[in-house]
């Protein structure tokens, strides 16, 4: 990051439902899973998760323009790994290496540069969280990002471990609670992700809570 940047403030407007969560200038934007495969269409497609394009092109943009870093994880599995049913595990096939639904949705607008980190690579285990066998400790740490904000799918699984991992690592943790949406395999499974995401220290906001003007 540069110097002139890491003096600017970051710039958020003032509006009447800032909720006094406040991003800094040591801030970093994790985007959590935006693959095909977890978009209507794919082969875990999260309903709806198409409509959270347009917010998390604002946020990407926002934090971009701050000179603050973005870092996309990506659900990333060899063609024979664990979590696949044919293998035993829960999950139809989804986000195999190389493949189209392991490919960023075509809609996302990503800054050149953006760090991609890879998860769930070993066939033999699986890794909700972004964190998980990853280097993307190491990597934050490096930028100077002391608050880790995350966007992304799913809630209920790697949306919740990531924040939770983020917390227990130490870094202060908000969930960007309108550019997140969940698989929902039992009806409440998202709003108990949540409560666990806030019982782990994160704090969950929207752009609204956090005094930055989106579209909605
Ligand atoms: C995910 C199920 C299986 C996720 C990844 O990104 O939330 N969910 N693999
Ligand atoms: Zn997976």
């Amino acid at each position: 990051m540069k110097l002139t940047k890491l003096q600017q403030t970051v710039q958020s407007e003032p509006t009447t439902q800032q909720s006094g969560v406040q991003l800094d200038q040591e801030s970093g934007l994790v985007l959590v899973d935006l693959q095909n495969d977890f978009f209507p269409g794919g082969a875990l497609g999260v309903k709806e998760a198409h409509q959270l394009i347009p917010k998390i092109n604002a946020y990407i943009r926002w934090f971009h323009e701050q000179g603050l870093p973005v870092i996309a994880t990506r659900d990333w599995h060899p063609a024979n790994h664990c979590s696949f049913r044919e293998q035993g595990g829960p999950w139809p096939v989804h986000c195999v290496q190389g493949s189209w639904g392991a490919q960023f949705h075509p809609d996302l607008v990503m800054p050149p540069g953006t760090m991609v980190v890879s998860k769930g690579t070993d066939p033999r285990a699986d890794a909700y969280s972004g964190f998980d066998g990853t280097s993307l400790q190491e990597r934050l740490h490096d930028l100077g990002v002391r608050t880790v904000c995350v966007l992304g799918l799913a809630t209920d699984y790697c949306v919740k471990q990531t924040v939770i991992d983020a917390c227990r690592l130490g870094f202060r943790t908000i969930v960007l609670t309108d550019a997140i949406q969940g698989v929902e395999v039992h009806p409440g499974d998202c709003e108990k992700a949540l409560e666990a995401m806030r019982q782990a220290g994160a704090t969950t906001a929207s752009a609204a809570e956090l005094g930055l003007s989106f579209p909605s």
